[in-house]
């Protein structure tokens, strides 16, 4: 146990910084097994904040080794100064000074690749949050932006590549080999936004002409056998840069724009100024060992990062608990992108799938928090599904209050307004606000308020006035902090439906005029009434389409009214919505079934909603594969309020499994038409092709008919793309087929030995396959040689999605599910906290499920409790989830 606990912080306690850095001068000098850092500072003091006297100067330092310290070109003797673990103090004699302090660290040893790291043979950075105060003394908060200027000092031969933010503006040779290049960022920014790269890189170039006429060099660095496959991410940029000019009026700033690809990184990739880093998973993309999923995922994180150039870092977050000032907005910006690339049904359901099965989850667990949380004891564990995902939602209603061009309006105003500042979400509602008219007061409950609002809704047909009311009640439960909630602003989207399925003209009691087809009803209330009149038959209603706000939609529908919704409701999204809800409620009504005892009776409705849109010609591919999908288990986890695992995997595969015998014939004459032979090509009508394709072989496989084995075997060997080939290779794995599934798999692992993210793919492949002896086999993969705990993509792909995504295994009744993640833990606590913390996730959820585990997972939390030293990362998450 450790003995000093953790601090928190609290957004209560911000206050302006004491002095500000106007200028940053950074000299790297790197070595095999160790880094110089020297870094020289225009540091002033802050009027606002100074008070009477001037304050310590008082600067983050983290692992550094302290080598000098000069205030005014004057070395500092040990004693003009105070230094701890954590900080250095002096007390500066004028108000505006120059500081120049040099550093030693070891990039080498640092395995929790935050700061200044060695990934393979280059050197790279991550700074956000607090990793540049792993590279030097600084005010390392995001409220302190400087000009920065950095010159990188390496061995050529091993290093010819020496990049940093903004523009080079020179470059030399040392003697002994070793070269230097000097990089000039015009751009005032926070430290978090720094970012340095070294290594022998290869480099794919392009440019982009904005829409003032300026040519912009973009530059893709990887290391040279990925050269291939960088095509896709250019021209994800591209289309993005272009996007961000037409919906947006934003133009890119710098001269340059560079991605650089490394393979280990904590997440998926990294803003910093002009020089974005990215894991090597969200740049690399070639059909023969890419998936569509991976294509699309490529296009939304090189889109994610290049948007924040503006949301981000031309107006940047005054302090860390406004970051859903840049993630949530960005994460809205990169969702309207990808739907304007693709099927923007598809990726609204994608997305509402995934908030759902898990942001909901968090919001109802021991780590639930605001948008903008109130406190936190490590800020690494709040890069979170509520702060991105949800955040992106509260950005998405207000697009939605607002409308397209009134947002527009609003972000305008935030980007000219606050250009060059780092501010609160206060301040962009604010600007939303004056450039609209528009009063958000109580609609910023949604950054204040943690969990998840439930809607009740309830319809009253009067056939006597032709009127239908309906009543919303809104609650939200509790929350670690916040017992009691004050009603939200809810926006839903709505129409009433006649028996044919049309949208019917809606006219409110009380209002002049009407409001077309569909509307956007605000509810602002605890419980609100809505009358529509002049209606000439009893409807049915639409609600919440597009899913236009984060809550539960409780409406008391007959299961022939979702059916009903599935095969006719004119909006996508809500077909999909009905089907989904229909197979939720076959399901839990299922579960109950089997825990009572009884046997399982199939409700024809779901099949026949099946039957229906699987023969629907007028239906995108890719959105018949979202209507068949059933809700996942993850998802029906969640929805419960105790989940019985078991029963939830028994009845889902029964279910499924019946699906596919029942439909067989109609499932193998869509595959036969799909399954054709072209050219591959990332594009929205290939990826809805082979999306249902797909969906329907895992159907098919489920049949157990040799000839689904047979074309299941025949698609793994002779697909022309991974997407293809891998969806064959999870249906193997996921059928009894021993012998085919084990020459599948050795046959891929052999072919693609020398990719490491096409063995994450087959690593995550076994790890997730709900076959009895999961962990044993997780255990195995552990010892397999293209296996390593210190590559963060590998620990995602089998231990993360074990502990995630194989639940049935993972929460075998023995406990060793939990024993074998909290040991993984419990070691890389010691390497990489950040990951240790996020694996974390399944165990803080214990109180989802029986007794027995949740005894068998709060012994392994208190484990990990009595660990000594224990990272504040994880202590925070284990802390919160004990409590
Ligand atoms: N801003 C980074 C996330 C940094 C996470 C630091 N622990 C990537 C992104 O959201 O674009
Ligand atoms: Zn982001």
């Amino acid at each position: 146990m450790r003995t000093e606990q953790p601090k928190t912080i609290h957004l209560k306690d911000y206050r302006e910084p004491d002095y500000w850095i106007d200028e940053t001068h950074l000299t790297f000098e790197l070595f095999d097994d160790h880094a110089l850092v020297h870094s020289r500072m225009s540091i002033r003091v802050n009027p606002g904040e100074a008070g009477d006297g001037r304050p310590d100067l008082v600067l983050d330092g983290q692992n550094l080794e302290l080598m000098s310290v000069e205030l005014d070109d004057k070395r500092l003797a040990s004693g003009d100064f105070q230094f701890d673990e954590n900080t250095l103090s002096l007390k500066p004699e004028r108000d505006t000074f120059e500081l120049a302090i040099t550093t030693r660290i070891k990039p080498r040893e640092n395995t929790a690749l935050e700061g200044l790291y060695q990934s393979g043979s280059m050197f790279c950075t991550q700074c956000e949050a607090e990793g540049f105060r792993k590279i030097t003394y600084y005010l390392d908060r995001p409220d302190v932006m400087s000009r920065f200027t950095t010159t990188v000092i390496a061995d050529k031969g091993d290093y010819p590549v020496l990049l940093s933010n903004g523009n080079p503006i020179a470059r030399g040779d040392h003697d002994g080999g070793r070269h230097w290049v000097t990089w000039e960022d015009p751009f005032p920014k926070p430290a978090y936004l720094f970012a340095l790269v070294a290594g022998d890189l290869c480099l794919i170039q392009d440019s982009f002409t904005t829409m003032s006429g300026r040519t912009i060099d973009l530059r893709i660095y990887v290391e040279p056998d990925n050269r291939e496959q960088c095509g896709h991410a250019m021209d994800s940029l591209k289309r993005s840069m272009r996007w961000d000019e037409e919906v947006y009026g934003r133009e890119y700033d710098l001269d340059i724009f560079m991605i650089v690809a490394v393979n280990d990184f904590n997440m998926g990739a990294m803003e910093n100024k002009g020089l974005n880093v990215f894991n090597s998973s969200c740049v690399l993309a070639h059909p023969e060992t890419a998936t569509d999923a991976a294509f699309q995922r490529v296009e939304a994180v090189v889109a994610h990062e290049y948007f924040h150039n503006w949301s981000g870092n031309r107006v940047t977050c005054r302090d860390w608990f406004q970051l859903s000032l840049k993630e949530g907005f960005t994460v809205f910006r990169d969702a309207e992108f990808s739907a304007d690339m693709n099927s923007a049904t598809v990726k609204r359901i994608e997305d509402v799938s995934f908030l759902r099965a898990n942001q909901f989850a968090e919001d109802a667990g021991p780590m639930a928090h605001p948008v903008r949380p109130d406190s936190f004891i490590e800020i690494s564990n709040f890069y979170t599904l509520t702060v991105y995902e949800k955040g992106a939602e509260v950005v998405r209603m207000l697009h939605t209050l607002l409308g397209p061009e009134g947002f527009r309006k609003g972000t305008d105003l935030y980007f000219d307004r606050h250009d060059g500042q780092a501010v609160t979400c206060d301040d962009f509602i604010k600007a939303l606000e004056d450039a609209n008219g528009a009063d958000f007061t109580q609609f910023k409950r949604w950054y204040s308020q943690a969990g998840t609002p439930r809607l009740n809704a309830e319809g009253r047909w009067d056939a006597a006035t032709g009127t239908f009311s309906l009543l919303f009640r809104q609650s939200c439960p509790p929350t670690p902090g916040q017992s009691e909630k004050l009603p939200f602003v809810i926006p839903v989207r709505m129409a009433l439906l006649d028996g044919e399925g049309n949208e019917m003209p809606l006219r409110l009691a009380g209002e002049d005029g009407e409001r077309g087809s569909e509307t956007v009803l605000s509810i602002t209330e605890a419980e609100q009434l809505f009358t529509f009149t002049d209606l000439s038959e009893e409807p049915l209603p639409s609600l919440l389409r597009g899913f236009s706000a984060p809550v539960k939609l409780i409406y008391p529908y007959h299961r022939d009214d979702r059916v009903f919704l599935a095969k006719n409701d004119p909006d996508g999204f809500n077909r999909w919505e009905a089907a989904q809800s229909l197979a939720v409620d076959v399901l839990q009504g299922l579960v109950e079934i089997h825990v009572a005892g009884r046997p399982l009776m199939m409700d024809q409705r779901l099949i026949d909603v099946y039957r229906t849109v699987l023969g629907d010609d007028s239906l995108d591919p890719a959105m018949v594969a979202e209507i068949i999908r059933l809700p996942s288990e993850a998802y029906l986890v969640e929805l419960a309020e105790q989940a019985d695992i078991d029963a939830i995997h028994i009845v889902r595969d029964w279910v499924r499994h019946t699906l596919a015998v029942t439909l067989e014939e109609q499932l193998w004459s869509i595959y036969r038409r799909l399954d054709e032979r072209i050219p591959y090509s990332a594009e929205a009508v290939q990826f809805a092709r082979r999306s249902l394709k797909n969906t329907v072989l895992g159907y098919l496989m489920l049949t157990e008919s040799q000839d689904a084995l047979s074309a299941c075997v025949r698609q793994f060997v002779e697909a022309n793309n991974m997407t293809d080939r891998q969806a064959a290779l999870v249906a193997l794995v996921n059928s009894p087929f021993d012998d085919q599934k084990r020459a599948a798999l050795t046959e891929f692992a052999e072919r693609w030995k020398d990719y490491p993210l096409v063995m994450d793919q087959w690593f995550s492949i076994q790890a997730s396959a709900a076959q009895p002896g999961g962990l044993e086999r997780v255990q195995e993969l552990m010892e397999h040689p293209a296996f390593t705990l210190r590559n963060p993509n590998k620990v995602r792909s089998l231990i993360g999605a074990f502990a995630s995504q194989n639940l049935i295994n993972f929460h075998r009744s023995d406990g060793e599910g939990y024993r074998f993640l909290a040991d993984q833990i419990l070691l890389l606590d010691g390497t990489n906290p950040q990951i240790a913390s996020r694996l974390m996730t399944p165990l803080s959820r214990w109180r989802k499920y029986d007794p027995a585990r949740q005894n068998l997972m709060k012994r392994e939390l208190s484990r990990i409790m009595g660990k000594p030293e224990l990272s504040p990362d994880v202590f925070e998450v284990v802390s919160k989830s004990l409590a």
